[in-house]
Protein backbone atom coordinates (compact mmCIF):
# COMPACT_ATOMS: atom_id res chain seq x y z
CA UNK A 1 0.00 0.00 0.00
CA UNK A 2 3.20 2.44 0.56
CA UNK A 3 4.58 4.39 -2.13
CA UNK A 4 7.29 3.23 -3.75
CA UNK A 5 10.17 5.18 -2.89
CA UNK A 6 11.66 5.31 -6.34
CA UNK A 7 9.34 7.72 -7.11
CA UNK A 8 8.37 9.58 -4.06
CA UNK A 9 9.57 10.73 -0.62
CA UNK A 10 8.16 11.71 2.69
CA UNK A 11 8.85 15.36 4.42
CA UNK A 12 6.65 16.08 7.52
CA UNK A 13 3.63 13.36 6.61
CA UNK A 14 3.48 14.79 3.12
CA UNK A 15 4.91 12.54 -0.58
CA UNK A 16 7.23 14.78 -2.90
CA UNK A 17 8.11 13.39 -6.06
CA UNK A 18 12.02 12.77 -6.41
CA UNK A 19 12.68 15.29 -8.83
CA UNK A 20 12.96 17.39 -5.67
CA UNK A 21 14.53 17.06 -2.65
CA UNK A 22 14.06 16.72 1.21
CA UNK A 23 16.68 19.70 1.72
CA UNK A 24 15.25 22.11 -0.95
CA UNK A 25 11.78 21.12 0.52
CA UNK A 26 12.21 21.58 3.92
CA UNK A 27 14.42 25.19 3.02
CA UNK A 28 11.19 26.82 1.59
CA UNK A 29 9.93 27.44 4.91
CA UNK A 30 12.44 30.37 4.52
CA UNK A 31 11.72 31.43 1.18
CA UNK A 32 11.34 34.75 1.41
CA UNK A 33 7.82 36.65 -0.26
CA UNK A 34 7.12 39.65 -1.49
CA UNK A 35 4.15 41.41 -1.07
CA UNK A 36 3.02 40.99 -5.05
CA UNK A 37 4.04 37.39 -5.29
CA UNK A 38 1.30 35.24 -6.41
CA UNK A 39 0.88 31.36 -5.73
CA UNK A 40 -1.32 29.21 -7.63
CA UNK A 41 -1.91 26.81 -5.09
CA UNK A 42 -3.96 23.02 -6.18
CA UNK A 43 -4.01 19.59 -5.11
CA UNK A 44 -2.79 17.54 -8.53
CA UNK A 45 -5.30 17.51 -10.85
CA UNK A 46 -8.03 20.33 -9.70
CA UNK A 47 -7.24 22.86 -12.80
CA UNK A 48 -3.60 24.11 -12.37
CA UNK A 49 -2.93 24.47 -15.24
CA UNK A 50 -5.36 26.23 -16.84
CA UNK A 51 -4.95 28.94 -13.45
CA UNK A 52 -1.63 29.34 -14.26
CA UNK A 53 -2.76 30.07 -18.38
CA UNK A 54 -5.40 32.70 -17.02
CA UNK A 55 -2.94 34.11 -14.36
CA UNK A 56 -0.27 34.88 -16.93
CA UNK A 57 -2.43 36.03 -19.99
CA UNK A 58 -3.92 38.42 -16.92
CA UNK A 59 -0.37 39.65 -15.69
CA UNK A 60 0.69 40.00 -19.17
CA UNK A 61 -2.39 41.42 -20.71
CA UNK A 62 -2.55 38.81 -23.19
CA UNK A 63 0.55 37.68 -23.17
CA UNK A 64 1.91 41.64 -25.45
CA UNK A 65 4.10 42.04 -22.95
CA UNK A 66 7.34 39.83 -24.71
CA UNK A 67 6.05 36.29 -23.28
CA UNK A 68 4.57 34.85 -26.58
CA UNK A 69 7.45 32.83 -26.87
CA UNK A 70 7.58 31.55 -23.24
CA UNK A 71 6.66 28.36 -22.06
CA UNK A 72 4.18 28.50 -19.20
CA UNK A 73 5.85 26.55 -16.76
CA UNK A 74 8.49 28.81 -17.42
CA UNK A 75 6.27 32.09 -17.00
CA UNK A 76 4.87 30.58 -13.77
CA UNK A 77 7.41 28.10 -12.42
CA UNK A 78 6.59 25.19 -10.03
CA UNK A 79 7.93 26.18 -6.79
CA UNK A 80 9.20 22.85 -4.86
CA UNK A 81 9.89 21.48 -8.49
CA UNK A 82 12.30 23.86 -9.54
CA UNK A 83 13.29 21.65 -12.48
CA UNK A 84 15.03 24.44 -14.55
CA UNK A 85 16.95 25.41 -12.12
CA UNK A 86 15.65 28.73 -12.18
CA UNK A 87 16.79 31.29 -9.49
CA UNK A 88 13.44 32.36 -8.16
CA UNK A 89 14.50 35.41 -6.10
CA UNK A 90 15.79 36.88 -9.43
CA UNK A 91 12.87 36.71 -11.14
CA UNK A 92 10.66 39.98 -12.07
CA UNK A 93 8.17 41.23 -9.62
CA UNK A 94 5.51 40.32 -9.54
CA UNK A 95 6.53 36.78 -9.16
CA UNK A 96 3.97 34.26 -10.19
CA UNK A 97 4.27 30.43 -8.90
CA UNK A 98 2.30 27.35 -8.97
CA UNK A 99 2.54 24.87 -5.78
CA UNK A 100 1.04 21.51 -4.02
CA UNK A 101 2.25 22.05 -0.78
CA UNK A 102 -0.11 21.99 1.80
CA UNK A 103 -0.69 24.64 3.69
CA UNK A 104 1.93 23.75 6.75
CA UNK A 105 4.54 23.69 4.62
CA UNK A 106 4.37 27.01 2.39
CA UNK A 107 7.13 29.58 3.25
CA UNK A 108 6.32 31.35 6.60
CA UNK A 109 5.89 34.70 5.26
CA UNK A 110 2.45 33.28 3.25
CA UNK A 111 1.50 32.75 6.36
CA UNK A 112 1.42 36.05 7.95
CA UNK A 113 -0.58 37.30 5.03
CA UNK A 114 2.07 38.53 2.56
CA UNK A 115 1.77 37.95 -1.08
CA UNK A 116 -1.26 35.94 -2.17
CA UNK A 117 -2.82 32.85 -3.10
CA UNK A 118 -5.52 31.28 -5.65
CA UNK A 119 -6.20 27.90 -4.14
CA UNK A 120 -8.42 25.58 -7.13
CA UNK A 121 -10.17 22.50 -5.83
CA UNK A 122 -12.52 19.91 -8.34
CA UNK A 123 -14.79 17.69 -7.36
CA UNK A 124 -12.10 14.56 -6.44
CA UNK A 125 -14.08 11.83 -8.38
CA UNK A 126 -12.89 13.85 -11.23
CA UNK A 127 -9.18 14.18 -9.60
CA UNK A 128 -8.80 10.99 -9.20
CA UNK A 129 -9.87 9.54 -12.95
CA UNK A 130 -7.63 12.83 -14.24
CA UNK A 131 -4.60 11.62 -11.44
CA UNK A 132 -5.11 7.85 -12.61
CA UNK A 133 -4.41 9.01 -16.68
CA UNK A 134 -1.78 11.26 -15.53
CA UNK A 135 0.40 8.56 -14.27
CA UNK A 136 0.28 6.60 -17.32
CA UNK A 137 1.67 9.86 -19.07
CA UNK A 138 4.34 11.24 -16.56
CA UNK A 139 7.01 8.42 -16.68
CA UNK A 140 7.94 10.10 -13.19
CA UNK A 141 4.96 8.99 -11.55
CA UNK A 142 4.42 5.46 -10.07
CA UNK A 143 2.77 3.55 -12.96
CA UNK A 144 -0.82 1.76 -11.08
CA UNK A 145 -2.47 0.21 -13.88
CA UNK A 146 -5.39 -1.34 -11.99
CA UNK A 147 -7.85 1.75 -11.43
CA UNK A 148 -9.04 0.01 -8.03
CA UNK A 149 -5.66 -0.35 -6.83
CA UNK A 150 -5.28 3.59 -7.65
CA UNK A 151 -8.46 4.78 -6.12
CA UNK A 152 -7.28 2.86 -2.68
CA UNK A 153 -4.19 4.16 -3.15
CA UNK A 154 -5.82 7.65 -3.65
CA UNK A 155 -8.32 7.42 -1.15
CA UNK A 156 -5.75 6.46 1.68
CA UNK A 157 -3.25 9.30 0.74
CA UNK A 158 -0.44 7.58 -0.66
CA UNK A 159 0.23 8.93 -3.57
CA UNK A 160 2.17 12.02 -4.48
CA UNK A 161 0.59 14.82 -2.40
CA UNK A 162 -0.51 12.45 -0.15
CA UNK A 163 -4.61 12.88 1.34
CA UNK A 164 -6.82 14.85 -1.07
CA UNK A 165 -9.06 15.59 1.63
CA UNK A 166 -6.58 16.84 4.27
CA UNK A 167 -4.92 19.16 1.36
CA UNK A 168 -8.58 20.74 0.90
CA UNK A 169 -8.99 20.61 4.74
CA UNK A 170 -6.07 21.55 5.67
CA UNK A 171 -6.56 24.76 3.09
CA UNK A 172 -9.76 25.98 3.93
CA UNK A 173 -9.75 25.63 8.08
CA UNK A 174 -6.37 27.76 8.08
CA UNK A 175 -7.45 30.32 4.85
CA UNK A 176 -7.84 33.48 7.48
CA UNK A 177 -3.75 33.01 7.77
CA UNK A 178 -3.77 33.63 4.45
CA UNK A 179 -4.39 35.94 1.56
CA UNK A 180 -6.38 34.18 -0.57
CA UNK A 181 -8.96 33.12 -3.04
CA UNK A 182 -11.06 30.41 -3.60
CA UNK A 183 -12.38 29.24 -6.47
CA UNK A 184 -13.28 25.93 -8.25
CA UNK A 185 -12.68 24.12 -11.52
CA UNK A 186 -16.36 23.85 -12.02
CA UNK A 187 -17.18 27.38 -11.76
CA UNK A 188 -14.26 28.37 -13.94
CA UNK A 189 -16.00 25.57 -16.41
CA UNK A 190 -19.25 26.64 -16.19
CA UNK A 191 -18.70 30.49 -16.34
CA UNK A 192 -14.88 30.98 -17.00
CA UNK A 193 -15.31 34.85 -17.64
CA UNK A 194 -16.38 35.85 -14.05
CA UNK A 195 -13.73 33.39 -13.28
CA UNK A 196 -11.64 35.45 -15.01
CA UNK A 197 -12.72 38.84 -13.06
CA UNK A 198 -12.70 37.76 -10.09
CA UNK A 199 -8.88 36.65 -10.49
CA UNK A 200 -8.44 40.07 -11.77
CA UNK A 201 -9.95 41.54 -9.16
CA UNK A 202 -8.19 39.80 -6.38
CA UNK A 203 -4.59 40.45 -8.06
CA UNK A 204 -5.82 43.93 -8.40
CA UNK A 205 -5.33 44.16 -12.49
CA UNK A 206 -8.03 46.14 -14.15
CA UNK A 207 -8.33 45.07 -17.87
CA UNK A 208 -10.38 46.34 -20.51
CA UNK A 209 -13.48 44.23 -22.05
CA UNK A 210 -11.36 43.47 -25.01
CA UNK A 211 -8.63 42.01 -22.98
CA UNK A 212 -10.97 39.89 -21.03
CA UNK A 213 -12.50 38.72 -24.01
CA UNK A 214 -8.77 37.49 -25.41
CA UNK A 215 -8.07 36.10 -21.75
CA UNK A 216 -11.45 34.12 -22.07
CA UNK A 217 -10.51 33.03 -25.89
CA UNK A 218 -7.62 31.99 -25.00
CA UNK A 219 -7.90 29.42 -21.86
CA UNK A 220 -10.83 27.35 -23.24
CA UNK A 221 -9.82 24.11 -23.36
CA UNK A 222 -10.00 23.59 -27.30
CA UNK A 223 -7.48 26.83 -27.07
CA UNK A 224 -4.97 25.48 -24.64
CA UNK A 225 -4.79 22.26 -26.00
CA UNK A 226 -3.51 24.04 -29.32
CA UNK A 227 -1.18 25.84 -27.70
CA UNK A 228 2.29 23.67 -27.12
CA UNK A 229 3.84 26.72 -24.80
CA UNK A 230 0.22 25.76 -22.76
CA UNK A 231 -0.52 22.35 -23.17
CA UNK A 232 3.11 21.42 -21.40
CA UNK A 233 4.62 19.89 -24.77
CA UNK A 234 8.39 21.16 -24.06
CA UNK A 235 8.74 18.98 -20.95
CA UNK A 236 11.93 17.06 -21.17
CA UNK A 237 11.27 13.28 -22.87
CA UNK A 238 12.31 11.34 -19.82
CA UNK A 239 9.16 12.81 -17.93
CA UNK A 240 6.40 12.10 -19.77
CA UNK A 241 5.57 9.35 -22.32
CA UNK A 242 3.93 11.54 -25.38
CA UNK A 243 2.51 8.56 -26.87
CA UNK A 244 -0.10 7.99 -23.72
CA UNK A 245 -1.68 11.43 -23.45
CA UNK A 246 -1.19 15.14 -22.53
CA UNK A 247 -1.53 17.76 -19.89
CA UNK A 248 -4.64 18.64 -21.25
CA UNK A 249 -6.68 15.35 -21.90
CA UNK A 250 -10.54 16.21 -21.41
CA UNK A 251 -11.44 18.99 -19.22
CA UNK A 252 -14.77 18.22 -18.46
CA UNK A 253 -16.72 18.22 -15.45
CA UNK A 254 -18.16 14.16 -14.83
CA UNK A 255 -15.77 12.17 -16.70
CA UNK A 256 -15.54 10.10 -13.32
CA UNK A 257 -18.57 8.26 -14.79
CA UNK A 258 -17.48 6.81 -17.44
CA UNK A 259 -14.74 4.35 -15.39
CA UNK A 260 -16.09 4.58 -12.05
CA UNK A 261 -18.09 1.50 -11.33
CA UNK A 262 -21.42 1.94 -9.25
CA UNK A 263 -19.37 -0.03 -6.34
CA UNK A 264 -16.34 2.20 -6.98
CA UNK A 265 -18.27 5.16 -6.60
CA UNK A 266 -20.40 3.80 -3.56
CA UNK A 267 -17.18 3.10 -2.22
CA UNK A 268 -15.71 6.24 -2.54
CA UNK A 269 -18.80 8.08 -1.23
CA UNK A 270 -18.43 5.97 2.01
CA UNK A 271 -14.82 7.13 2.74
CA UNK A 272 -15.29 11.05 1.69
CA UNK A 273 -18.81 12.13 1.07
CA UNK A 274 -19.76 12.66 5.22
CA UNK A 275 -16.18 14.67 5.44
CA UNK A 276 -16.90 16.73 2.16
CA UNK A 277 -20.12 17.70 3.68
CA UNK A 278 -18.44 19.37 6.20
CA UNK A 279 -15.88 21.51 3.93
CA UNK A 280 -17.34 25.33 2.70
CA UNK A 281 -16.90 24.38 -0.46
CA UNK A 282 -20.23 22.87 -2.40
CA UNK A 283 -18.57 19.97 -4.99
CA UNK A 284 -20.09 19.91 -8.39
CA UNK A 285 -19.99 16.25 -9.75
CA UNK A 286 -22.00 16.47 -12.95
CA UNK A 287 -21.74 19.03 -15.80
CA UNK A 288 -25.93 19.49 -15.64
CA UNK A 289 -25.52 20.28 -11.71
CA UNK A 290 -25.92 23.77 -10.95
CA UNK A 291 -23.26 25.77 -8.99
S1 LIG B 1 -1.26 19.13 -12.58
O1 LIG B 1 -0.48 18.02 -13.17
O2 LIG B 1 -1.49 18.91 -11.16
O3 LIG B 1 -0.66 20.41 -12.85
O4 LIG B 1 -2.67 19.04 -13.32
P1 LIG B 1 -3.75 20.21 -13.32
O5 LIG B 1 -3.35 21.23 -14.29
O6 LIG B 1 -4.02 20.65 -11.92
O7 LIG B 1 -5.07 19.47 -13.81
C1 LIG B 1 -5.16 18.91 -15.09
C2 LIG B 1 -6.64 18.84 -15.45
O8 LIG B 1 -7.10 20.16 -15.81
C3 LIG B 1 -7.66 20.09 -17.12
N1 LIG B 1 -7.54 21.38 -17.83
C4 LIG B 1 -8.61 22.05 -18.30
N2 LIG B 1 -9.93 21.80 -18.21
C5 LIG B 1 -10.77 22.69 -18.84
N3 LIG B 1 -10.35 23.77 -19.51
C6 LIG B 1 -9.02 24.07 -19.62
N4 LIG B 1 -8.63 25.14 -20.29
C7 LIG B 1 -8.09 23.18 -18.97
N5 LIG B 1 -6.74 23.15 -18.87
C8 LIG B 1 -6.43 22.04 -18.17
C9 LIG B 1 -6.87 18.98 -17.78
O9 LIG B 1 -7.48 18.54 -18.97
C10 LIG B 1 -6.85 17.94 -16.67
O10 LIG B 1 -8.13 17.33 -16.44
P2 LIG B 1 -8.61 15.99 -17.19
O11 LIG B 1 -9.89 15.59 -16.50
O12 LIG B 1 -7.54 14.96 -17.02
O13 LIG B 1 -8.84 16.35 -18.61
Amino acid sequence: MEPSKEHVFEYKGFYFGVETSLEYVASLEDFEINDSDIFITTYPKSGTVWTQNILSLIMHEGHRNGTENVDLIDRIPWLEYNIKNMNYADLPLPRLFATHLPYYLVPRDLRNRRGRIIYVTRNPKDVMVSYYHFSKFMTTLEQIPDFNLFMERFLAGKVLASSWLDHVTGWCSHAEDFNILFLTYEEMKKDLRSAVLKICNFVGKKLSEEEVDSVVRQATFENMRKDPRANYENLPDDMVAKDKGSFLRKGTIGDWKNIMTVAQSERFDQVLKEKIKTLPIKFIWDIKDEI
